[in-house]
């Protein structure tokens, strides 16, 4: 079978059987185009509350399919390739955020969306990449834990100076592979081009950037910008998507390593095979959704 056979058969069956196909920005072109919806883990998230289909296969890591089931509790939902994980969510579980809060019983425990439905429920709020900035300022306590990532969250510290941030030292495996040196050869390569950047980068990184944003901001800025080239520093599939939607636009990754090997791991094989035989669903207890939900909620009320 050739790629464009398997999508028709993709398009088929999709419909035949009542799924909806949501692909996270960092999947593979073939899996984009055959997708109901694309974008962020969030959005994708919030998408599938309307969509009329029961049954939700997300093309992503397991995070992402578990804020699917978060936000739609009712509907099936399905992860196209049971390995792919988060190593960024893997980093803070549940006991580890328990042991924090019983040393630091003042602080409002802030957790990217990058982690586990287990570690929402026992966070206070969620926040995104986009949303983080303001979530915290919003949050009455002036003491934040933030986790699992402290790049992003030495992020936000630097813009929301009045709060006492503390965090654990995770990271981003992919975007920890960028470095200052990338920048420097980037920018001595396409000296033109403008530096968009991913907050999961190192600080010393993300100082260097022209634009700092989530992976929807980075698309959205690189789109809508007069300037023709641009660096990208995040997950490098991004380039591909927006040399199709801007072919007039040139764009350059930032470092080659900046590849997540989790989120390249399904293929438009799986998502085939899940609508002829079946995939992984997500099934979570009702407390558990009941208490990540209240985390994810609490983002939504600050965010207003
Ligand atoms: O949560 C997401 O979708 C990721 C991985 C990054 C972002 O910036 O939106």
């Amino acid at each position: 079978m050739k790629i464009r056979e398997m999508q028709d058969e993709i398009l088929r069956l999709k419909k035949e059987k009542g799924v909806c196909i949501l692909a996270h920005t960092y999947q593979s072109n073939d899996i984009l185009e055959i997708a109901d919806y694309t974008g962020d883990s969030f959005g994708l998230s919030v998408k599938a509350q309307d969509v009329p289909e029961e049954r939700v296969l997300m093309c992503g890591v397991r995070f992402m399919a578990e804020t699917v089931k978060l936000l739609s509790p009712q509907k099936h939902v399905y992860l196209a390739n049971s390995g792919a994980i988060c190593p960024l969510a893997e980093q803070a579980d549940k006991e580890l955020v328990l042991a924090l809060r019983k040393k630091y019983p003042d602080y409002c425990f802030v957790v990217y969306v990058n982690s586990t439905a287990e570690t929402k429920a026992v966070c206070d709020v969620c926040v995104t990449s986009s949303s983080a900035v303001k979530i915290v300022k919003n949050i009455e306590n002036p003491n934040i834990f933030f986790l699992p990532d402290c790049n992003l969250g030495t992020w936000v510290k630097q813009q929301v100076p009045e709060k006492n941030i503390m965090m654990m030292n995770g990271g981003c495996p992919t975007h920890l592979r960028v470095t200052a040196d990338d920048v420097k050869a980037a920018r001595a390569a396409h000296p033109g081009a403008l530096v968009l950047m991913h907050p999961e980068c190192r600080p010393e990184v993300v100082k260097e950037a022209d634009y700092i944003g989530s992976t929807t901001g980075i698309i959205s800025y690189a789109e809508q910008s007069d300037n023709r080239e641009f660096i990208i520093g995040t997950e490098n599939s991004v380039l591909t998507h927006l040399q199709m939607s801007a072919p007039e636009k040139r764009f350059y990754p930032l470092s080659k390593d900046c590849v997540c090997h989790n989120m390249q791991l399904t293929t438009l094989a799986d998502i085939y095979n899940m609508l002829q035989y079946g995939a992984e669903e997500i099934v979570m207890p009702d407390d558990l959704i009941r208490d990540a939900v209240r985390c994810v909620n609490e983002m939504l009320r600050l965010g207003e």
